[in-house]
């Protein structure tokens, strides 16, 4: 398809895009209209314009070259997920899960919204492809926006430019995303989705999620809603090669909820005391699953870079993330050091003079906000996988679900087969995160980390997932981990990071039919003695706890996990009956 694509002349290429774009200015009514190339060159234009007009700021170019830091407004620091709606026709398909408008009634707001939003300023035009070059499973898109900091993370987030105008002309569909920032008045902000027509407006905000709309709204909302209607899965799922000191490698996929843990374990290095142990990232918060012919599954990344959570990010914590972060970096909502570098908390070394807002730094007050994040391409990891631009992905041998649990969950569960594992990733719940705006540190249920990102009816997300593991020959095996179970002082029991290292290698020896386990009444468990805790310092008592399941407690979650699927319609049968299964061996197993 690469050479195919490489002989379209350019001039016939873009009549689908130009149509959308001359309706768009006709609305709008930019200054100017700037297609964008992807070129260093015009990468270099929009950041001295841009440094010109205090929108980016240069950082040290000596310890940080090619970084940048910008500044979002302080009422917009992360998505909004009560101004985010998926307006289909028939609201059922849009779910409870989802806040909903009738697509016409959202086309009149929008409208009203968009209606000369760019006067005297300069409408870009991104064409962006999502996957690996001449992969079939790629998707195109094209964004439309009047942020310029839009356009430089767009340009490391995708494959951005006239690459992806040729491969739209031989597809023949793009998803149209349409962005301003208008005046950032937070009362006016909507992230909207028009599964039905390919089609996200997105209007009052410049941050993250909301804007890059090739993100969440695109390769998760759009894509999972496409996924269903051709028997995929798109996911919030970072991809993991892992390989063993026998050079085996295998692939592992992971759900979290927003900052709970991708990037880091995506990136993860192996403890001195696990030699010839090595991890390599295919992606960090996205994932396309596919069925392949083999009947295994087949992950992609649909992303070029990673827009990541920069505080906490050390050389204990997670070093690649870390040594990946010092070039070709842009750092959005960071504090600012004397001497120009940024600086959050975590960081270890150096000092804020600058808080994220860009104030006087005083004692003691929060230097970098607990949502900023670094935009950087996938290429500066120093363990990017070999296998991140395979057309057709890799193949998956477990599926890791996990939140924030500070009680309750183990440190490792493995479901007794598919539909018990689906059941584990629907029952997914997770305390709240500075990653979407409201309160942080609530438990809240957040299915298989899509809660903010399933563009349909989570019933029918499920019923989903049911048949894929119908299709599968030979599905990879799942699981559920927990890395932030607490004391009664509200310290982490389980180190994490690098660490949890131990609890993969177990996992993936379960996959491979070579660790032991016992059933305990919520999957199959490893005791203390089958897992390799080998140079690792933790008493006892601690593992005994992390393997602990409770029985009350565990029985109080099946209350409350009816409770909540009750609100689902459609709440499948098949998941019904796994949760019988559950509470029928907690009552007789005693446990
Ligand atoms: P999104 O990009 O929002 O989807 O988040 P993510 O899931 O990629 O989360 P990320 O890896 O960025 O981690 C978020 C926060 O959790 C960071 O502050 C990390 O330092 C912290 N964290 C990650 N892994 C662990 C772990 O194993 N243990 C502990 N205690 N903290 C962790
Ligand atoms: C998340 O919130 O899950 C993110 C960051 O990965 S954002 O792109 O803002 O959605
Ligand atoms: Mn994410």
């Amino acid at each position: 398809m690469g050479e195919n694509q490489a002989t379209i002349p350019l001039e016939k290429i873009c009549d689908v895009v130009t149509e959308w774009v001359n309706s768009v200015a006709t609305l709008v009514q930019p200054e100017h209209i700037h297609w964008c190339d992807g070129s260093m060159e015009e990468k270099r234009i929009i950041e001295s314009q841009m440094i010109a007009r205090g929108e980016l700021i240069k950082l040290n170019q000596e310890t940080f070259p090619d970084c940048f830091l910008a500044r979002s407004h302080p009422n917009d620091v992360a998505r909004t997920e009560h101004q985010t709606f998926v307006c289909t026709r028939d609201k059922e398909l849009a779910g409870s899960n989802n806040n909903w408008m009738s697509p016409d009634s959202a086309h009149e707001l929008m409208r009203g919204l968009f209606s000369g939003c760019m006067q005297g300023r300069t409408l870009y035009v991104i064409p962006y492809r999502l996957g690996p070059l001449s992969s079939p499973y790629a998707r195109c898109g094209v964004e439309i926006t009047d942020s310029p900091y839009v356009v430089l993370n767009m340009r490391i987030m995708t494959r951005m430019g006239t690459d992806a105008l040729r491969r739209i002309t031989i597809d023949g569909k793009f998803v149209k995303g349409l962005h301003s920032t208008g005046d950032l008045n937070s009362e006016r902000r909507y992230i909207i989705h028009y599964p039905e027509e390919t089609l996200v407006e997105s209007f009052g905000s410049g941050y993250g999620g909301n804007a890059l709309l090739a993100k969440k709204c695109h390769a998760l909302r759009i894509a999972s809603w496409q996924a269903r209607e051709e028997g995929w899965l798109a996911e919030h799922m970072l991809i993991m090669g892992v390989q063993n000191p026998a050079g085996e490698v295998r692939y592992i996929a992971a759900a979290f909820p927003s900052a709970c843990g991708k990037t880091n374990l995506a990136m993860l290095t192996p403890p001195t005391s696990m030699p010839g142990w090595k991890v390599f990232t295919v992606g960090d918060d996205i994932a396309w699953l596919h069925v392949g012919d083999d009947g295994r599954l087949w992950a992609i990344n649909p992303e070029a870079g990673y827009f990541g959570v920069v505080p906490g990010t050390n050389r204990d914590t997670n070093k690649n993330a870390f040594d990946m972060i010092h070039a070709g970096t842009i750092f959005t909502n960071v504090a600012l050091t004397a001497d120009d570098e940024p600086w959050w908390q975590g960081r270890k070394k150096n000092q804020p003079i600058k808080d994220w807002m860009g104030n006087d730094y005083v004692d003691g007050a929060v230097a970098a906000h607990a949502n900023s994040r670094f935009t950087v391409s996938a290429s500066r990891n120093p363990v990017q996988s070999a296998e991140s631009n395979n057309p057709m992905g890799v193949p998956i041998s477990a599926i890791v679900f996990g939140g924030r649990r500070a009680a309750l969950a183990p440190l490792v569960c493995e479901a007794f087969d598919w539909d018990h594992g689906v059941l584990m990733g629907a029952s997914l719940a997770s305390e709240t995160t500075a990653a979407a705006t409201g309160t942080t540190g609530i438990v809240r249920r957040d299915p298989m980390a899509m809660k903010p990102f399933c563009g349909y009816n989570l019933s029918d997300y499920w019923r989903h997932w049911l048949k894929i593991g119908r299709n599968l020959k030979s599905p990879p095996k799942l699981f559920h981990v927990n890395w932030f179970r607490r004391d009664t002082k509200g310290h982490y029991l389980w180190p994490g990071f690098g660490e949890n290292l131990r609890v993969i290698q177990w996992m993936l020896d379960r996959s491979e039919n070579r660790a032991a386990a016992t059933a305990s009444a919520i999957g199959w468990m490893p005791r203390v003695a089958d897992l390799n805790l080998q140079g690792l310092e933790l008493e006892a008592s601690i593992m005994e706890q992390l393997l602990s399941v409770n029985q009350s407690e565990w029985l109080q979650e099946i209350v409350e996990l009816r409770e909540y699927f009750k609100q689902q319609d459609r709440f499948p049968a098949e998941l019904e009956l796994q949760l019988q299964s559950i509470e029928t061996r907690l009552v007789s197993n005693n446990q």
